[in-house]
Formats: structure tokens, C-alpha cells, sequence
């Protein structure tokens, strides 16, 4: 049975590949599984029929079968155990690869995720101007960390992993901030991600949704 996922029919980002979806479409690319998208408007995110696969109304959405799953992070790690190629075979490094799953959703997205929203929520606030040195600055803690472990290295912790995957696509969302030209470093990181071909099939998929439905119009 073929692999369900969903996805915006609009993403807000037109077409630039920064919505969850793309992990999950780069994570199968990458497998060499073929999916099909359903593609969600906003109000049918939040009707029964969706909640019933996702509690919060979001996308992702993962269907094989009777197994559904939400949180793309999730969906990563499950992908990424039942097929070779985004885990190594060895238990410790295995474990690490995971380990940079958690740390790219959990310590490196959560910043930058709080600096976007309010761009798009308190940019015409009095307040924003004096916060936005405060949020980049919590961004950048976490990006000179990360900077300085990578150093040298081609990715996180030898062979590319699912760990990789995460990082390069929670980095990506702060490609028009600016914040990156401070750390070439992790521009050539996310640039080798976005030069896997996988990568590209994922980005150039989704970004075909995008100019179909503007093309529609
Ligand atoms: N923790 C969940 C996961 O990792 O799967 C978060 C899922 C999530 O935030 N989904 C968003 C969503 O469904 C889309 S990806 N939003 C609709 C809603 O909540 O009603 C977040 C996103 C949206 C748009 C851009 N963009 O335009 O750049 C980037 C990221």
C-alpha cells in the first residue's frame, strides 16, 4: 500500500519548501519510497475527517495502512527505521543520529520558530523592534553552538542522517532572516543538504503543488 501523506493545498511560504510536509517528502525521497500527497486548505485542517488522523489540526499527516502518525518529526524517525538509508546500522550511532533528530526540534527550532511568529504577528507592534534584538539573540546562542560543533565536518556526526535531514530543514526557515550570514559554516551545511538529490526531487514536488494551484487561479 502506498504512503499517504498530507500537505498544504497553499502554503503560506509559496512554494519554498519550508512546511513540515518537506521533511517527510525529502525523509521518503531519500528511502526511495513513493508517497501520494493529500493536499489541505486551512478550514479543512481543523474539520473532523483530518483531526481524526492529527488532534491539533496541522499537517503532517503519515498514513500506511491502519498506522497513522503526526509530528514530522515523528514520522522521520519512523520512516527512517523501516527503510536503509537515514539511520547507521551501529547502536551508538544510531542513537546519535536520533539524538540530533531531538536536538534539531527541540533545542535549534524552538528560537527560531518564536522569531518567525512574531515577524508574521507583532512586526507592526510597538514592542517588536525592541524584542527582535532578544530573539535573534536566543537564535544565534543556538547557532554558534552548533556552528562550533559541526566546525570542519561535512555533517553532524559522520555519514549524512535523519538527523541531518531535520537540522538543514529547520535551518532553512531562517534563510530570509539574515541571521545566517554570520555563519558560512552552516550556509555550506544547509546548501549540502539542498544539493542531495532526494532534496531536490522533495523541493521541486512540492513547489509544483504550489504553482499548479497559483497557476489555477
Ligand atoms: N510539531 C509539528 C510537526 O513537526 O509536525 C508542527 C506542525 C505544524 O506546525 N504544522 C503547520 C500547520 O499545519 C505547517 S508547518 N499549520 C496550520 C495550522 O496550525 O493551522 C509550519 C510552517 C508553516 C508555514 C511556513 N512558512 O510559510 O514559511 C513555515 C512553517
Amino acid at each position: 500500500m502506498t504512503v499517504t501523506i498530507t500537505a498544504f493545498e497553499q502554503s503560506p511560504d509559496r512554494g519554498r519548501g519550508l512546511a513540515r510536509d518537506m521533511r517527510v517528502r525529502w525523509a521518503l525521497e531519500e528511502v526511495g519510497q513513493p508517497y501520494d500527497v493529500h493536499l489541505l486548505s486551512f478550514a479543512a485542517m481543523k474539520k473532523q475527517a483530518h483531526l481524526s488522523l492529527h488532534p491539533f489540526g496541522q499537517i503532517p499527516t503519515y498514513e500506511d495502512g491502519d498506522l497513522v502518525l503526526f509530528e514530522s518529526g515523528a514520522i522521520v524517525l519512523h520512516i527512517a527505521e523501516q527503510h536503509a538509508g537515514l539511520l547507521p546500522d551501529e547502536a551508538g550511532a544510531r542513537a546519535r543520529a536520533i539524538m540530533w533528530m531531538f536536538a534539531a526540534i527541540g533545542t535549534v527550532e524552538p528560537p527560531i520558530v518564536e522569531r518567525s511568529a512574531a515577524y508574521l504577528m507583532e512586526r507592526d507592534r510597538p514592542w517588536y523592534a525592541e524584542r527582535l534584538p532578544m530573539l535573534d539573540g536566543r537564535v544565534c546562542a543556538q547557532l554558534d553552538r552548533l556552528s562550533r560543533h559541526l566546525g570542519d565536518a561535512e555533517w553532524l556526526d559522520g555519514a549524512f542522517s535523519a538527523g541531518d535531514l531535520m537540522m538543514v530543514h529547520v535551518l532553512r526557515r531562517l534563510e530570509s532572516s539574515g541571521l545566517l550570514a554570520g555563519y558560512p559554516d552552516l550556509v555550506a551545511y544547509i546548501a549540502r543538504g539542498e544539493a542531495r538529490p532526494a532534496y531536490k526531487r522533495a523541493f521541486a514536488d512540492q513547489l509544483a503543488v504550489f504553482e499548479a494551484v497559483s497557476a489555477g487561479k
